[in-house]
């Protein structure tokens, strides 16, 4: 019993070492916002399995998991990256603040996009619940809309490529938020890569 009762409690202390050996022992507002980005990744991670149907598909789960990320997103996430803000173990790109309009852009666009996957929640997924290996398919993709054929009602909107460029305008909201869940999640999941293949150091 005793053993036991250690074991967890060294197990939480160890827990916390890694966690603060993660951050690379970060401090003020790098720490900050790499637990903003960590809480978000915790959602993306939970989210994939709901889209690839690995999951049961549960809205509230979708609606609240979008909360999230848009409470990250947008200004609150630009806040956190203030001028020249590299200290220690961060991995942010001076680009940033070079490019700071583009990095404006890519957290507005996260904004909306999780703000229409929280609309889309109920839409469920693009092939129905259960389809497990059409969503995962879809997930490759990165496209739930290039299957669906005329489902989203116009070529435009599939040629996502174009559409995640930084320089094309954002999407209709309204429009976003007819699309399958899956679909728009796939646009939030881009979003997270493109601002990080860009402004992001890659890890070793
Ligand atoms: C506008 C740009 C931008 C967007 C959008 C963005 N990130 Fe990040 N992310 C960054 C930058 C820059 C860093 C590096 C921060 C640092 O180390 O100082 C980062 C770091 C991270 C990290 C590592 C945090 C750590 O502990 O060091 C995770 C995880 C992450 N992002 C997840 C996400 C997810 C998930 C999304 C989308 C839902 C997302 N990010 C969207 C710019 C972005
Ligand atoms: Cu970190």
């Amino acid at each position: 019993m005793k053993f036991r009762v250690m074991t967890i409690a060294g197990a939480l202390v160890l827990g916390g070492a890694a966690a603060a050996l993660a951050h690379g022992g970060a401090t003020g507002i790098v720490k900050e916002r790499m637990d903003a980005m960590d809480a978000m990744g915790d959602v993306m991670k939970s989210l994939t399995t709901i889209m690839r149907g690995e999951t049961d598909y549960d809205a509230e789960t979708v609606r609240k998991g979008a909360g999230v990320i848009r409470s990250h997103s947008g200004e609150a996430l630009t806040k956190l990256f203030p001028e020249h803000s590299i200290e220690g173990p961060s991995e942010a790109k001076p680009e940033i603040w070079s490019n700071w309009q583009e990095f404006e852009t890519l957290a507005d666009q996260l904004d909306l996009f999780a703000a229409a996957l929280g609309k889309a929640a109920d839409n469920g997924l693009a092939h129905g619940a259960g389809a497990g290996a059409m969503g995962q398919e879809s997930m490759m993709g990165g496209s739930a809309m290039m299957s669906e054929g005329g489902m989203m009602g116009g070529g435009s909107m599939m040629t996502q490529g174009g559409m995640m460029g930084t320089e094309t305008p954002m999407a209709d909201p309204e429009m976003l938020a007819q699309m399958p869940a899956d679909g728009i999640f796939n646009m939030v999941a881009q979003t997270c890569s493109a601002c990080h293949s860009k402004f992001r150091v890659e890890k070793k």
